[in-house]
């Protein structure tokens, strides 16, 4: 079997089917996953009707209808196959198109997922995106819908750029014309819509020594040493987007000038950026990684119907509701940064924790350590408790690190993985950012067995 024979087998079964369930994952990858099935489905002239779930559990089973439609489960599925034998599914009612690991079970559900012929770096809307391209070509304009989902499934973190299929995806939207490939440009997040001060400051891959958390810094070097003008001559703030190739050389030369006096590698100053031509300057809209940013605020609290209705090109009420969502989820980010730095973290020898109690939602936390990492010790893997608000018997375990600190061994997944299993608990995730379930009564402790685990990967 190849991925390509895979994906035409899951495209033929669609294309040959009356009625399409969509069952899809509320996070950008899931919600851009739907967007894309749905329209490369109903412009097959076939019913479909989507339903979005935080994970495949068997308590989420219930939402699957018990219907005579096709069931197409996207970014999950693969690993809950099990649920699906036990709902009673048939090899000839679903079809699975996912990159996560996948589970054997008897029953063999035909399956698209790169992961098995390793592509690592494909996520559920890229596969999607194949699938719905061999259903017809007129599907090559969703695949800028796949860059979103890849992007926002962290597929381009590590290589500073996608590669691979992915890559091949992004170059039919650059063909198509919705995407624009930027390449070379500086490796950072919040290219459309941040003042070039705010947008330095929050440089964490790499981290720039004297620049990275230093706005006021950051605003100096640009208007003295570089003599950029921060200003637009309306009067409003300049985004990178608005510099010209020697401006944004002269900025990158000065940083990258900065991280070689620290001692520090330049590779990751440099990255892809994805840019949308068809979406209005200055929007969230505009680029593949805050694209995926206002789908993850709609996703995180509970509106993944709103971010699938923007993929689909609303751009009146749902929108107006998705930029509501994105200010909503800062905000609540911001307010989980600031406590952690108030409170204070407690540092152990290869980590640092803190418990939030219920203050903030189990969705945001693992984001909230991630932004409170960039102002804590970088070199100490943060790990945020919290508890659920509707199990009382869990704790939800987030834990997020950096690029530098992975290179040096540090697998969060595989440590999380093996300190919550023995509780009896779940984890999951990848080497930079991973997360875990455990029972609340082995709460006390765990910080220091994980600790334990992160020491001997350093050893
Ligand atoms: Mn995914």
């Amino acid at each position: 079997m190849s991925l390509d024979k895979d994906i035409s087998a899951v495209a033929g079964i669609i294309h040959d089917s009356k009625k399409v369930t969509i069952i899809s994952h509320i996070d950008a990858d899931g919600i851009t996953s739907e967007a894309i099935m749905r329209q490369a489905v109903a412009r097959a002239g076939i019913e479909v009707r989507s339903v979005f779930v935080r994970q495949l559990e068997p308590i989420t089973m219930k939402h699957v209808p018990d219907d005579d439609s096709l069931k197409l489960f996207i970014d999950l599925g693969a690993g809950q196959q099990n649920l699906l034998e036990e709902r009673g599914l048939s090899d000839r009612e679903v079809v699975i198109i996912d990159h996560h690991v996948t589970q054997d079970v008897d029953t063999q559900y035909i399956q698209a997922n790169g992961l098995p012929y390793g592509h690592e770096k494909l996520s559920a809307a890229g596969v999607g995106y194949l699938v719905a391209r061999e259903i017809d070509d007129v599907n090559i304009d969703l695949a800028k819908l796949a860059v979103i989902g890849n992007v926002g499934d962290m597929m381009a973190r590590e290589n500073c750029g996608l590669i691979g299929p992915a890559r091949k995806i992004a170059d039919d939207g650059a063909e198509f014309g919705n995407v624009e490939i930027v390449k070379d440009d500086l490796n950072c997040y919040g290219i459309s819509t941040r003042p070039l001060h705010i947008l330095l400051s929050f440089a964490d891959d790499p981290h720039i020594p004297g620049i990275s958390n230093r706005p006021g810094e950051a605003q100096n070097m640009l208007t003295y040493e570089a003599g950029i003008q921060l200003h637009k001559p309306n009067g409003k703030w300049k985004v990178w987007e608005d510099l010209d190739e020697d401006e944004r050389k002269s900025i990158m030369g000065r940083l990258a000038l900065k991280l070689h006096s620290a001692g520090e590698p330049l590779e990751r100053l440099r990255g892809e950026h994805y840019i949308f031509p068809d979406e209005r300057k200055y929007t969230p809209l505009r680029n593949a990684s805050e694209y995926a940013t206002m789908l993850n605020a709609c996703g995180r609290w509970v509106k993944p119907y709103t971010g699938s209705a923007v993929c689909c090109g609303d751009r009146g009420e749902e929108y107006r509701e998705a930029e509501h969502m994105l200010r909503h989820h800062r905000k609540i980010i911001r307010e989980m940064m600031e406590y952690i730095l108030d409170k204070g973290v407690t540092e152990y020898s290869n980590l640092q924790y803190i418990h939030v109690g219920s203050r903030f939602p189990d969705t945001i936390v693992g984001i909230g350590a991630g932004m409170a990492l960039s102002k804590l010790n970088r070199r100490l893997p943060i790990m945020v408790l919290c508890y659920l608000s509707d199990d009382p018997e869990l704790v939800k375990v987030s834990m997020r690190t950096n690029e530098t600190m992975v290179q040096a061994g540090v697998d969060l997944q595989a440590a999380l993985l093996e300190a919550s299993e023995k509780l009896g608990g779940a984890g999951g995730g990848h080497k930079i950012a991973a997360g875990a379930y455990i029972p609340k009564e082995s709460e006390e402790g765990f910080a220091e067995s994980v600790n334990r685990i992160l020491r001997q990967q350093l050893a």
